[in-house]
């Protein structure tokens, strides 16, 4: 007897994904520090299944079937830790704790180590799809020893969201590869959240357009290759009419962002493997740019020498319509590089820690469940399906064509942003950096000159092997030095 699994912390994630079990037929121990959530939990849902209600965590680990589950869902940090070591504490070897909350990919690595000491196995396990995906069908990212994915595979599986009868659930990798994949994720959602801004903004600050009609235009375009979750709820969210003031909604909100971290880890550790995630790194900083209260209120009004205030000056030739269709080209055009970008870094990552990920498989359980489901990740599966080595994505015949027919709209996207003064960090940096992966030559070897020239770190030659050092301060001879 005993539940096959149990949820521990019952705010709104845990309360949500303990329902989900429940509804697929699961009898769900569950357990809160404060015993009212789970209280609340059963009078409020009890009906929709079996649940267990336990007030301490002796009574529901006791309540497990062996090998005992258990998911915690409570604050990532020192509540995740001080949970496990009670959790621990009753368990026996074999059993599993699974972390369901945002970890730190290296706090699971930790973890996972001290755990398997033990004898207990630790699956640490990205769940993306806020509230709603928890409750409907999340898409589920777990990593641990693959022993323990026999034992929780299935039952994930059975409540994750499902595309063309595939579960938006797959095991990652070792240790914390779960929660790594989960971080980029995240960081993939900050950039592409950031080209919707940017979009937005194009919209109302060259072709003048209220929110009602930027509301039409991305529902309109959720019809075409942009279709995802987040371009059908920005078109939701500016549709949006504030009760108290008339005005639409978006008009009152703070224009600051908030961040919980994960974006920013996310660029942390590209900086220390070396990847350019330059389009999530742009929208994690966009964000800082729009949380610097104090520093906008002492530069609002500074001079910005604008080139044109309307399209019409901006792009003398270019059409209202040519230039909505340039925004949307640019939009795509960017995501593709962000997207390729957070895939690199996947890779990366997978060869620093030996998780041995598979990015196809990334895209097809982010097609679902997530706050990046697309139909897009439906590409990005079929791209690392032809080709699992694929270096980039933009390299990949579907959507290097895609980006190749947009080249000349997101730089007319460019130009006219930058002639009114309407700041695209995104766009632009994604065109560099595409304009940088394909050129002949960097003005990386200037670079290397100077750092020869102060430093003596030496350079390597295009038409010969070897390092190589010129005696600047000397008779400017070079010599080899190796
Ligand atoms: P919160 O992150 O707000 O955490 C609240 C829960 O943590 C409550 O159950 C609380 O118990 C418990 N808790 C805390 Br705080 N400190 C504790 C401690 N020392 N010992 C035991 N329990 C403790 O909940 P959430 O928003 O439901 O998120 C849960 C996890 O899921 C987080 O790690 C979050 O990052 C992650 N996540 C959230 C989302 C989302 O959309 N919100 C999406 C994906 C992942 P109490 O009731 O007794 O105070």
């Amino acid at each position: 007897g005993g539940a096959p699994i149990g949820v521990t912390g019952l705010a709104v994630m845990g309360a949500n994904i303990a329902r989900n079990f429940a509804r697929h037929g699961h009898t769900v121990a569950v357990h809160n520090r404060s015993f009212g959530r789970t209280q609340a939990l059963i009078s409020d849902h009890g009906s929709e299944g079996n649940f267990v209600a336990t007030k301490t965590i002796a009574e529901f680990v006791a309540s497990l079937a062996t090998p005992r589950r258990a998911l915690i869902m409570v604050q990532a940090g020192a509540a995740t830790d001080a949970v496990i070591e009670e959790l621990a504490a009753e368990m026996e070897p074999g059993d599993i704790i699974i972390d369901g909350g945002n970890a730190l990919y290296t706090d699971t690595r930790r973890r996972e180590a001290a755990l398997r000491e033990r004898g207990i196995h630790f699956v640490g396990c990205g769940i993306s799809g806020g509230e709603e995906g928890a409750l409907n069908g999340p898409s589920i990212m777990p990593g641990g020893s693959r022993e323990s994915y026999t034992h929780v595979g299935p039952l994930l599986e059975s409540v994750a969201a499902v595309v063309d009868d595939t579960p938006c659930c797959t095991y990652i990798g070792p240790d914390g590869a779960g929660h790594y994949v989960k971080m980029v994720h995240n960081g993939i959602e900050y950039a592409d959240m950031q080209l919707i801004g940017e979009a937005y903004q194009l919209l109302t600050g060259v072709l003048g357009y209220t929110p009602a009609q930027c509301a039409e235009v991305f529902a309109e375009w959720n019809k075409g290759v942009l279709e995802s979750y987040l371009i059908d709820i920005t078109a939701d969210v500016l549709a949006q009419v504030d009760a108290e003031t008339g005005a639409p909604l978006i008009d009152v909100i703070l224009d600051a962002t908030g961040q919980k971290g994960t974006g920013r880890w996310t660029v942390k550790s590209a900086l220390d493997l070396g990847v350019p995630v330059t389009g999530i790194a742009e929208a994690v900083f966009a964000r800082a740019v729009s949380g610097s209260r104090e520093l906008r209120e002492a530069a609002h009004g500074l001079p910005g020498g604008e080139l044109a205030t309307t399209l019409q000056e901006a792009l003398p030739n270019i059409d209202e319509a040519t230039f909505l269709a340039d925004i949307h080209a640019a939009l795509y055009a960017s995501k593709v590089v962000a997207y390729a970008q957070g895939f690199n870094q996947l890779t990366a990552g997978s060869v620093e820690y030996g998780w041995d990920l598979k990015p196809g498989d990334l895209a097809t359980i982010w097609r679902g469940g997530c706050i990046i489901r697309a139909q897009f990740l439906g590409r990005i599966r079929e791209a690392y399906a032809a080709n699992p080595d694929l270096p980039s994505l933009l390299l990949d015949p579907y959507f290097s064509d895609a980006v190749a027919a947009s080249t000349t709209s997101w730089r007319r996207v460019v130009v006219a942003a930058t002639s009114v003064g309407v700041a695209v960090p995104g766009f632009s940096s994604a065109l560099a950096y595409y304009d940088s992966i394909r050129a002949d030559r960097l003005p990386a070897a200037l670079l290397q000159g100077l750092r020869d020239y102060f430093g003596a770190h030496t350079y390597e030659r295009i038409d010969k092997p070897g390092h190589f050092h010129t005696l600047w301060g000397g008779d400017r001879s070079e010599i080899r030095t190796d």
